[in-house]
């Protein structure tokens, strides 16, 4: 890869996944995009940032003409309890914009990265150890529109060569830019809401057992599977990766060893609880770990250590 566009790089992934192709690509040779105007901060700072709506398709192609574009990270997505307030907007949005990058892919020999997510699967998948290859029948327009997005993948592979790669993510847990409108946000706002509080309202009841990973490794998830050998790759396209599973019990109890007076009550939302029962309790991602030697590096315990410093930080230093 020489020259790197991101789709959607102000959200959670991208603000991370960003500047981590510059460190190791070099500045110059990442392009962020986002629909918003981003003029301030690293995104704007560190390297070329343009402002772009991936479901205009010319002004895409001007994009990956202009910046000679060969790999593209579309990372431009509604996510899951949003998705099902603006149905429309999220299959404008996940579907639309990524048939744009793919043509636009196919029409510059660009690689692409699409991030799927455990809202690819549904009630009747198998809710343990949920295979690889299996039962795809989700019930919130998120999983339908990663499902698509999958398909579309394999699809301009298949049929036209273009380098289309990505993983099943899990709920993303990150300390810097925050999710918005996902059904595994809890698990962010968790930390921010024991140091700022120490009180914390769960969306999810206990029992909710949910994938999940630390951001350092899912960029790192990101980046590998696009580096990967493509002689060794059997699925190339929406690897199950995880790095742990855990319910809202499990996490409280993890920070309550720091912070022994945090109390944290319950107040389902419907809308969250339906999408996360549907979803697995924990993927088997043996394959990832097979073909392209996933591994992360951060457990529930080491995670939470490293975000309770983090946010406790910035929070001394009044930022949050
Ligand atoms: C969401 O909750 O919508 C996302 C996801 C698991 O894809 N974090």
């Amino acid at each position: 890869m020489k020259n790197i566009l991101l789709t959607g790089c102000g959200g959670q992934i991208g603000s991370e996944l960003t500047l981590e192709l510059r460190r190791r690509y070099g500045n110059d040779h990442v392009v962020g995009s986002d629909k918003r105007v981003i003029t301030t901060g690293p995104l704007a700072e560190t390297g070329p940032m343009v402002s772009l709506d991936v479901t205009d398709a010319a002004a895409l192609a001007e994009v990956v003409k202009k910046y000679k574009i060969d790999a593209i990270y579309h990372l431009a997505a509604l996510l899951s309890a949003v998705a099902e307030t603006k149905p429309q907007l999220a299959w404008n949005i996940g579907v639309n914009g990524l048939y744009n990058v793919l043509e636009v892919a196919r029409e510059n020999n660009c690689a692409v990265f699409f991030p799927s997510s455990i809202g690819a699967f549904g009630p009747s998948t198998p809710h343990n150890n949920t295979p690889q290859d299996t039962i795809q029948r989700p019930t919130s327009m998120y999983g339908v529109t990663k499902v698509t997005g999958e398909l579309l993948c394999d699809y301009y592979f298949r049929r036209f060569g273009v380098d289309a790669r990505g993983v099943r993510f899990p709920g993303l847990i990150s300390n810097d830019t925050l999710p918005g409108g996902g059904t595994t946000d809890y698990a962010v706002e968790i930390y921010y809401a024991a140091i700022k509080t120490k009180k914390f309202t769960c969306p999810l009841p206990a029992g909710t057992f949910l994938d999940m990973m630390y951001m350092p490794d899912a960029l790192n998830a990101a980046i590998s599977v696009m580096e990967a050998d493509p002689t060794k790759l059997i699925h190339r396209n929406s690897f199950n990766v995880t790095a742990m599973s855990f319910d809202p019990e499990i996490i409280y109890r993890e920070i309550k060893k720091s912070i022994p007076d945090f109390v944290m009550t319950y107040d389902p939302d419907p809308v969250k609880v339906g999408i996360a029962n549907s979803w697995p309790d924990k993927m088997d991602d043996s394959c990832a770990r097979a073909e392209w030697g996933w591994n992360p590096k951060y457990d529930l315990a080491s995670m939470t250590a490293d975000m309770l410093k983090v946010i406790g930080e910035k929070h001394a230093k009044g930022l949050i």
